[in-house]
């Protein structure tokens, strides 16, 4: 390939990689590191929670914090029950992009078990009213438990074009085993973060390059006719 046909090459991949880089923004979410208590302190302000008033499997403690002062732990000794914490009405921008991402660090302790083998994290996608439009669910227990005592940062993403999107909500939720009396045994949340960014669906990248070539080839023209008349 000579140095010509390989700039135009570079023009057309460097063009795909910028149309598909991430330009977006960091959504507003309330008390993301769990730091502020709730009517209860067991509970973060701006969290909701399943049954809050039953003290289920879940809450706000200052032993599962990544950063700062707290962070929420669903007990492993609370046999079978759910531990379950989302937040609601945390507007998107309009057109600010149309891959929603909901980020958290976890942590297993050696001897978490949960129930049926799963520790879910959920992202909704809402329209105006609060009905759901899309929902995608990763499952991070494998993932945590094959790195138990460290932290790790887990994601799960939705690309969506549906102009209807007005919020978005973080769901997480879990269900503890009692593992009997061997400690450590919870698992650990801190520290949220919900991005709004532009993407290429799938199926576009090869399009795109395309494009970018032919960008290249039109600009690679323009030059050289503008070379040749001012040396003419
Ligand atoms: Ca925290």
């Amino acid at each position: 390939m000579n140095r010509q046909r390989g700039s135009i090459w570079g023009c057309g991949l460097l063009f795909t990689m910028t149309a598909m880089s991430a330009l977006g923004s960091v959504l507003h979410v309330e008390n993301p590191g769990f730091e502020t208590a709730g009517a209860d302190s067991e509970y973060a302000a701006n969290w909701d929670y399943y049954e809050p008033e039953l003290h289920m499997g879940i809450g706000r403690q200052w032993w599962a914090k990544r950063t700062g002062d707290w962070g929420l732990a669903l007990y492993g000794w609370n046999a079978g029950d759910y531990g379950t914490a989302w937040q609601n009405d945390i507007a998107v921008n309009g057109g600010g992009g149309n891959r929603y991402t909901f980020s958290i660090w976890g942590l297993a302790e050696e001897n978490f078990v949960s129930a049926d083998h799963f520790v879910n994290i959920k992202i909704e996608l809402k329209n105006s009213s609060g009905t759901v439009l899309e929902e995608e669910t990763v499952n991070i227990y494998a993932a945590a438990k094959a790195d138990p005592g460290n932290w790790n940062q887990y994601s799960v993403s939705i690309i969506s074009e549906n102009p209807d999107i007005a919020f978005v909500t973080p769901v997480l939720w879990s269900q503890a085993y009692d593992s009997g009396d061997v400690d450590p045994r919870s698992f650990y949340f801190d520290d949220v973060e919900m991005t709004q960014e532009w993407a290429v669906p799938e199926g576009s990248t090869s399009l795109l390059f395309i494009f970018g070539i032919a960008l290249a080839f039109l600009l690679r023209g323009s030059a050289l006719h503008d070379f040749r008349r001012k040396t003419s």
